[in-house]
């Protein structure tokens, strides 16, 4: 398949075109994207009370092909009675991602019981009868609660307390897969763990770094903003083992020059190794301090345990560096150049930063960075995880942590006169191992796809098989409902973000909170989140408790909760009156003064780990394609890598010459943990030689269970492997033929 040399562009209008015909037309389709809800796919922040493709800037139209396919799916046919009759778990087993993913939208309950080889549809009266009997039945602590980072605030708030009220703090979500080592890292240096700029910020910046992030395919509208900066004559540095298509030079779909003519969007394009980062920032930061062109005066009033980390920034030696990043002194030194010479630089940075067994280490040497010049506290400079989830943020200022921030405890403690459990929760990677170890009973997942986007496929689909009882809100059918089953699964349909009864709302990695109107529901059956967890809270708890449970089937009722006990959510409660979207407060940081204790931004040292893997391994990064959003795969092609298919490993020419291997050889990839057979090795100039590239979810049976110790996050994108043909050279040409 033939690779695209830039990205965006006129295959994103195609695309837009011929998706809207299969929406029910091009008005069907306008109608349902420019609704008042706010955008379904990533945390850029899209949409709400401005519209649809209207950005926090209102800048307007912001294109995006997933947040279109991601309407599409919501926008598919139901999944008739007839289906579930004729597929049998086995069938479903052997279907891919995308197949489960086009079979439409969920419309009835579903339960699947051990020893049965079908799920079979059930009342709503039934399912919740189901669910509520065993929450009775099972100790709180022996349960866990899963969210995923597309429910509303309202959602994710309700089922956390509830959960808590119930219980357990076995509360957790998709964050501890995603950024977490950012909000830890972010937290530990700054007091606190979201971004600390505006949009506008980014666009006004001389300087952006983007490090380890693939925009162009997984935050589109984050192109544009890019190249914002460019053409006001700033520059962009990528941090990246792979040259990604969209990052060299990008077609802007709302920009006519930049459709025509393409933006160039790197200025230096850095490649180091994967996990290779934290040696390079350690380097940069080197450089920096020989060119004396760190901000003395801002690192001493500033910030804490500078003398600490110069003096082993200094005592470094650069074999170390080099040897560590994989990356040369001229390349270190034209970036150090870059950075010296800019007045506000904003740092980027994505899953290639957190998946790692030491992502929370590289976030600091971000922070690091960053501070060293200053900054960090000033209006057009600053620090910018790009989340995943639309309303991933939002979930976790909701409170969706195993540990409740102090302020929010206390709050709700006091607002409603209850006591509130102090036992240690589990994150998400701990649930999976205590139902591993028979330790849970039940488990109810809020979305996402939890055996999906767990690391060891195998064990993840063992553990939850050790559970007496799994519910699913879902809206589609994912790999999560034909591997991840318990003793009796249960699948509860719900609605999606536009056709809620009532408004919801999501806060953007800009921490932005908007307001979405909902809207029709576009299929009967499916229920509101907020209703469901009302209801099964209600038949759970004492009807004389201290909170009127069916009255939070009401998003406005729990708004009103949520502005009393979530600082700096105070507005909630007129929202619904002024529609007034709003930011944050302290969440921006435009002055140098930190929210730690002594108002210092704190400076951490680091060692510097070895490049994983030997001399026959490679290391492999498990990473998104042009086609897909999380374990969902809309399409089986990655435009910007030129891949048609997804059971491919991308090795750089000089790797396949080394171990012997030909283009589109069908090999066995090897990890400490799993194996895959006849997968293409495929030759891929981009990346660079030693490391290697597979499709997520699929690659997650290689995934090992290891994870950052501080961040629970697992390394996701640092898995050693091997790779030998499956098949001798001579019958791989003749199959590759054929294919
Ligand atoms: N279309 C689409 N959009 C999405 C998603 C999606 O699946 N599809 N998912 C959403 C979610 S939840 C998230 S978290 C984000 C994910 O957004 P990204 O983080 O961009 O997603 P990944 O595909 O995991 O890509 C990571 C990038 O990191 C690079 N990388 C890998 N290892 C390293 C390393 O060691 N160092 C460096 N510097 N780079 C490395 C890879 O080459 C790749 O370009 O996107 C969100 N938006
Ligand atoms: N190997 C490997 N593993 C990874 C990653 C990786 O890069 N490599 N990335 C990790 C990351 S960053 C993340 S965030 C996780 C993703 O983990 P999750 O968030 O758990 O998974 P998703 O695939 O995003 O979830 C998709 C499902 O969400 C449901 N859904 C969609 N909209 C709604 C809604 O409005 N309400 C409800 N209730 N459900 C809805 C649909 O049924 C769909 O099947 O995976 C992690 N796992
Ligand atoms: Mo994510």
């Amino acid at each position: 398949m033939k690779r695209l040399t830039s990205g965006g562009g006129w295959q994103a209008i195609l695309y837009t075109l011929k998706k809207s015909r299969a929406m029910g037309g091009l008005w069907g389709f306008w109608k349902a994207m420019r609704s008042k809800n706010a955008c379904k796919t990533c945390a850029l922040g899209m949409g709400g009370q401005k519209g649809g493709m209207v950005n926090e800037a209102g800048s307007f139209p912001e294109f995006c092909k997933k947040s279109l396919q991601a309407m599409a799916a919501d926008m598919q046919g139901a999944i008739k009675h007839e289906f579930w009759r004729t597929y049998s778990v086995p069938q479903l087993q052997a279907f891919s991602p995308r197949d489960l993913e086009s079979c439409g939208r969920l419309v009835n309950p579903v339960v699947l019981e051990r020893g049965k080889e079908y799920y079979h549809v059930i009342s709503w009266e039934d399912a919740l009868t189901r669910i509520v009997a065993k929450l009775k039945q099972v100790p709180p602590n022996e349960t866990f609660w899963y969210f995923s980072g597309r429910s509303s605030n309202e959602a994710g708030f309700l089922l956390q307390l509830f959960a808590r009220l119930y219980g357990t703090n076995n509360v957790n979500n998709c964050s501890y897969y995603c950024h977490n080592a950012s909000s830890v890292g972010l937290t530990s240096t700054l007091g606190t763990g979201t971004a600390t700029v505006t949009l506008d910020d980014v666009e006004h910046a001389d300087l952006v770094f983007l490090i380890g992030g693939n925009p162009p395919s997984n935050h589109p509208r984050m192109m544009a903003t890019l190249a914002k900066v460019r053409n006001r004559g700033g520059a962009v540095i990528v941090i990246n083992p792979v040259v990604e298509t969209g990052l060299v030079n990008f077609r802007v779909p709302s920009s006519p020059w930049s459709l025509l003519f393409g933006t160039e969007i790197a200025n230096e394009y850095v490649q180091p190794h994967i996990g290779g980062d934290l040696a390079l920032l350690w380097g940069i930061a080197k450089r920096i301090d020989e060119m004396g062109a760190q901000d003395e005066q801002f690192l001493r009033e500033h910030c804490s345990g500078y003398d600490a980390w110069i003096e082993r920034v200094r005592s470094t030696p650069w074999s170390e560096i080099h040897a560590k990043s994989g990356v040369s002194q001229s390349q270190i030194d034209a970036v150090a150049d870059r950075y010296a010479a800019a007045k506000s630089v904003v740092f980027g940075w994505t899953m290639g930063i957190t998946h790692h067994a030491h992502g929370v280490s590289n976030v600091q040497a971000i922070a690091n960075l960053a501070l060293m010049r200053g900054m960090v506290g000033r209006k057009g400079a600053g620090l910018l995880p790009i989340r995943g989830h639309s309303n991933v943020q939002g979930i976790g200022s909701m409170g969706v942590t195993p540990k409740l921030k102090d302020a929010i405890f206390g709050a709700i403690e006091r607002e409603f006169a209850v006591q509130l459990p102090t036992s240690p929760g589990l994150d998400t990677l701990a649930c999976i191992d205590a139902a591993h170890a028979g330790q849970l009973k039940m488990g109810v997942c809020l979305g996402g796809n939890l055996y999906g986007s767990n690391p060891d496929a195998h064990y993840a689909g063992e553990a939850l098989s050790r559970l007496d009882l799994l519910v699913y809100l879902n809206t589609t059918l994912n790999t999560g409902h034909a591997h991840g089953l318990a003793r009796e699964t249960i699948i509860l349909p719900v609605l999606a973000r536009d056709e809620e009864p009532e408004p919801t709302t999501q806060e953007s990695m800009f921490n932005y909170v908007r307001l979405s109107d909902g809207g029709p529901r576009r299929h009967q059956g499916p229920r509101s989140e907020v209703q469901i967890i009302a209801e099964i809270a209600r038949r759970v708890m004492p009807a004389e408790g201290p909170i009127d449970w069916a009255s939070m089937e009401h998003t406005g009722h729990i708004r009103q909760a949520i502005a009393k006990v979530v600082p700096g959510f105070e507005q909630l409660a007129q929202i619904d009156q002024t529609k007034q979207e709003f930011h944050l407060p302290g969440r921006t940081i435009h002055e140098p003064r930190f929210p730690t204790a002594d108002g210092k931004a704190r400076l951490h040292v680091h060692e510097l780990p070895e490049l994983a893997g030997g001399e026959n391994q490679l290391r492999l990064m498990t990473v998104r394609s042009e086609g897909q959003f999380n374990t969902v795969v809309y399409e089986d092609e990655d435009i910007y890598r030129g891949q048609e298919r997804r059971d491919v490993i991308l090795l750089h020419p000089s790797d396949l010459t080394r171990l012997g291997l030909a283009d589109n050889q069908p090999v066995t990839v090897r990890s400490a943990t799993g194996v895959m057979h006849n997968i293409l090795a495929r030759a891929f100039p981009s990346i660079r030689a030693g490391n290697a590239l597979m499709y997520y979810p699929e690659a997650n049976v290689l995934v090992p269970r290891q994870a950052d110790p501080q961040s629970k996050t697992p390394a996701f994108k640092s898995v050693v492997i091997t790779v030998e043909a499956t098949v001798p050279v001579t019958s791989a040409a003749a199959i590759s033929a054929k294919s």
